[in-house]
């Protein structure tokens, strides 16, 4: 675990370095993920999530524990010189530095989930083979966002929501995929793009982006998959037609189960967008051993286009089950519920499940055969963490 001085250490570096315009270096930054016992499923690129006590253990997530999805490179921009570029077809291209942003428009905060489409995937890995990193229930974090609307911004560049357009957005990075070479890039359909909540934040929890969550400019589209924030912006552009990037065209699709690698046709998978109701148990752990009695489950539960109203749990598989306590919220509405439960265990092994429903009664698929696709993407199942009682 990264140490009480080693993490002040690490904060004061970071705004020296924050004030100065220029990010801290992303090789101490891996450091402190390493040190702070963040899952790294890759280095290169960097791909790491949370322990999940870690996780549930506050409501908003420090940015040092904050789950890390990049695709390629990690840009290591300068703040000062930074310029954001919008265009479309019937409007002058304007640039924006940070300072302009700040100043030009009203400043706007949103606390709101980031959660990747591959949360989880590591139960549709042990269903059958799929491609991507077996993430944990860690692909997800929950931030307090601060920039300002995109809406503000696309209008004064004088772009007028109509039917059919779509907001796409580029990244500063460079990936390196299926033979080749691009920047990142995803776009948002024109109504998602005009919520006020969609925000381009420069700011996570109060502090300047690190470089490793896009510093010093990302989107922020609440609700969407994590892919539709896109991290490190170039460019935006006005279009009337989705991104070409590969990116948006070939990955992020969620296709039926029969469909694999070799016979996937991009343009008939469905484009993930909205993310659906999820919940995990955060605490006990796979293969914990517990105390005959009772015991505490914590976790978190995930809806945010119709609200979590129920949360349960089961010590049996799934046979009985008890109502969690939700925890009180706070700004809830692109945000995840913590839940808390307690049950009483006999000795033996047990299987703890949980399940969430929402206000619209819709709860989650018993088991992840039913909803397996070879990508593994929107993994929801009831979750389940075996553990022995004594
Ligand atoms: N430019 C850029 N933006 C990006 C990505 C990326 O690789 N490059 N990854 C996306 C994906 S798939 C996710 S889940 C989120 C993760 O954001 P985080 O690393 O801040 O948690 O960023 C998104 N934005
Ligand atoms: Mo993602």
């Amino acid at each position: 675990m990264l140490n009480r001085r080693t993490l002040l250490a690490h904060s004061t570096a970071f705004s020296v370095a924050a004030a100065a315009g220029v990010p801290r270096l992303s090789v101490s930054a891996q450091t402190a993920y390493q040190a702070a016992s963040m899952i790294v499923h890759r280095a290169q690129p960097l791909n790491a999530e949370p322990r999940l006590s870690t996780l549930r253990s506050t409501f908003v997530t420090a940015q040092q524990n904050f789950y890390i999805r990049n695709h390629g490179t990690l840009p290591q921009l300068n703040g000062i010189a930074y310029r954001l570029r919008i265009s479309g077809r019937d409007i002058a291209t304007v640039e924006y530095s940070l300072a302009q942003l700040r100043s030009h428009f009203p400043q706007r905060s949103v606390m709101a989930v980031m959660q990747c489409a591959g949360n989880r995937r590591v139960d549709m890995v042990e269903v059958k083979y799929v491609s991507g990193d077996a993430w944990q229930p860690g692909a997800i974090s929950n931030a307090m966002w601060t920039g300002v609307s995109l809406r503000e911004v696309l209008h004064a560049a004088g772009i007028a929501p109509a039917n059919g357009l779509h907001v796409a957005f580029t990244g500063h990075d460079v990936i390196h995929e299926e033979g080749e070479t691009f920047n990142f890039g995803v776009s948002i359909p024109i109504a998602k793009a005009m919520q006020d909540d969609t925000i381009l934040a420069f700011e996570m929890n109060g502090e300047p982006l690190t470089p490793e969550h896009g510093f010093p400019l990302r989107l922020v589209t609440p609700g969407f998959a994590g892919v539709r924030s896109p991290k490190w912006l170039a460019t935006i552009v006005v279009q009337n037609h989705p991104s070409n990037n590969h990116i948006q065209q070939k990955e992020y699709k969620l296709y039926p189960p029969e469909v694999t690698k070799a016979t996937a046709v991009p343009s008939a998978g469905m484009v993930i967008n909205d993310m659906p109701l999820n919940s995990a148990i955060c605490d006990p752990s796979e293969g914990a051993t517990l105390q005959s009695g009772s015991n505490r489950l914590r976790g978190y539960a995930i809806s945010t286009k119709s609200p979590v109203t129920r949360v349960e749990v089961s010590p049996d598989g799934g046979n009985t089950w008890t109502h969690a306590r939700l925890e009180p919220q706070q700004n809830a509405a692109w945000s995840w519920v913590f839940w808390s439960a307690q049950i009483d265990l006999t000795p033996g092994p047990s299987q703890l499940v949980v399940r969430a429903f929402d206000r619209s009664g819709a709860t989650q698929p018993p088991h992840t055969a039913d909803i397996w696709n070879y990508a593994g993407y929107l993994s929801r199942a009831w979750h389940r963490v075996n553990v022995g009682v004594s």
